[in-house]
């Protein structure tokens, strides 16, 4: 046992006793919780596992203290120890992406994606119409100036990569806010190889025209070329935002170089903290000087006071994401993930696009007779946990989809590496070539229950077990 994990076990027990004396039911929950994450095999890709440190740093008084504002500049008093917090992660941040501002403030990457159009909006829309009307800010128009900017608001365009083929709701779609407030066109992909075809992007571009042009995705188990992202915004005058919440782990980690990292491409970059790059659950924003005065807006604009511990959690994140070892973890993240899309294709699966150079994989369960969200469950019912996702042109809709989405940043965390992985693509097909729909009553393959055939969940999860107990999450910790 290390020294970590004793003092967490003791720590951590007496922690869960008092709060046992509250509400036992939440104790309680809050085990179980461990013991579920120890006990299966968690793919999913936009899950990870925060260390100890982390963990610690999010249970705290920071969380008592109001702190709306920026740095320095608070609509509080007593604010110096959450300017402390949120000045070092920034800072960290900063460094960490290479970025001119950091914010750190978001409670989620939803948050963090909101923050980056209201700013873009106030930067390319409010500021200039301010600026032509001689105010220096909204309450200084009249009522007919307001009422014209503000209808201003609602006729901006934004385009973003189309959801069945990994984008994400909030690229402008209409279920989120992001698509009640622009006009959206959405990219797709090319049909034959899946992937982005930047030539076809750039000539909707040239005739949509967006304000904002979204890159980053959340199922597209490809990397983006964001150079030629930003040579296409250029070209139409637009906004380049990038969403990067799935892979800011490997961004940090220096997997994605070059062309591949969105910073010194993008105007603006939101992300969470909590996926690949492994720290708290919340957000962030990254901006050139240029967006910056706007991008600080953030709280009170669209954002409630900072959560302080968790910026305090994002700071220690983002030390640990600045370390030889995690960039060892990213580099094996991507490894790893390429052993897993292999050792399904080898077993028979197909796999959108053909295959990963990121941190997922999209199996296409139609392979196997079965739809998204009965591979899911089959999957859940022998231990290893997934999520359904659509795959391009999916033919089960958005509910019951034909893919499932799978990840390695999780299990690398736990140490999981290439046997260990492509024992996983084994155990994933033998779970999905022994499932099989329940047909309606009219004979047709249903399309959410399912039947797994006798001893494959039991077999399963035995081998997960091997897999799980040989690399431990939080090793030595007892709660
Ligand atoms: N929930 C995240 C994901 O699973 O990709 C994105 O919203």
């Amino acid at each position: 046992m290390t020294d970590l994990a004793t003092s967490a076990s003791s720590i951590y027990s007496q922690i869960l006793d008092v709060i046992g004396g509250v509400e036992p039911r939440i104790a309680e929950a809050t085990r179980s919780e461990l013991a579920d994450q120890r006990a299966s095999l968690k793919l999913i890709a936009s899950e990870n596992y925060a260390s100890l440190p982390v963990l610690m740093t999010m249970g705290t008084w920071l969380s008592d203290k109001y702190a709306e504002g920026t740095i320095g500049h608070r609509f509080y008093a007593g604010c110096r120890n959450v300017d402390t917090v949120e000045s070092v992660a920034a800072e960290h941040a900063r460094e960490l992406f290479g970025a001119e501002y950091a914010y750190v403030q978001p409670h989620s990457g939803i948050d963090a994606n909101l923050v980056a159009y209201w700013s873009i909006l106030a930067h390319r829309v409010e500021s200039p119409a301010l600026e032509r009307l001689g105010a220096k800010n909204v309450n200084e128009l009249s009522e007919a100036d307001w009422e014209t900017l503000r209808k201003s608001f609602a006729e901006q365009r934004v385009m973003g990569m189309s959801l069945d083929v990994g984008g994400h709701l909030t690229h402008g779609f209409r279920p989120n806010i992001s698509g009640k407030m622009f006009h959206q066109r959405s990219y797709g992909t090319d049909a034959k190889t899946q992937l982005i075809d930047y030539d076809k992007l750039l000539a909707d571009a040239r005739e949509f025209k967006p304000l904002i042009l979204v890159a980053g995705y959340s199922a597209y188990p490809r990397r983006v070329n964001f150079a030629k992202m930003r040579e296409i915004a250029d070209e139409v005058g637009a906004t380049l935002f990038v969403d990067m919440a799935h892979f800011a782990g490997l961004v940090a980690g220096k997997v994605f170089t070059g062309e591949e990292n969105p910073v010194p491409y993008a105007h603006v970059v939101a992300s969470t903290t909590h996926k690949s790059l492994r720290g708290p659950r919340g957000g962030f924003v990254l901006a050139t000087a240029e967006y910056a005065p706007s991008v600080d807006r953030g709280c009170p604009m669209v954002l409630g006071g900072p959560l302080s511990h968790i910026m305090a959690a994002k700071a220690v994140a983002f030390a640990e994401a600045r370390t030889d070892a995690f960039r060892g973890y990213a580099q094996s993240v991507a490894d790893n993930a390429k052993v897993l899309a292999d050792g399904l294709l080898k077993r028979g699966a197909s796999l959108v696009t053909g295959g990963t150079d990121n941190h997922l994989v999209l199996i296409h369960t139609s392979t196997f007779g079965v739809t998204g969200r009965q591979a899911e469950s089959a999957l859940l019912d022998s231990g290893i946990v997934t999520n359904r996702n659509s795959v391009p042109n999916d033919p089960n809709g958005a509910w019951y989809t034909t893919g499932v989405r799978i990840g390695t940043p999780a299990l690398t965390s736990r140490g999981f590496g290439a046997d260990e992985f492509d024992k996983v693509a084994e155990l994933i097909v033998d779970v999905l070539s022994n499932t099989t729909p329940t047909l309606t009553a009219a004979g047709a393959p249903g399309k959410a229950k399912y039947t797994l055939a006798d001893g494959v969940a039991e077999r399963t999860k035995a081998a997960a077990s091997e897999l799980l107990d040989a690399n431990p999450l939080y090793p030595g910790l007892v709660v």
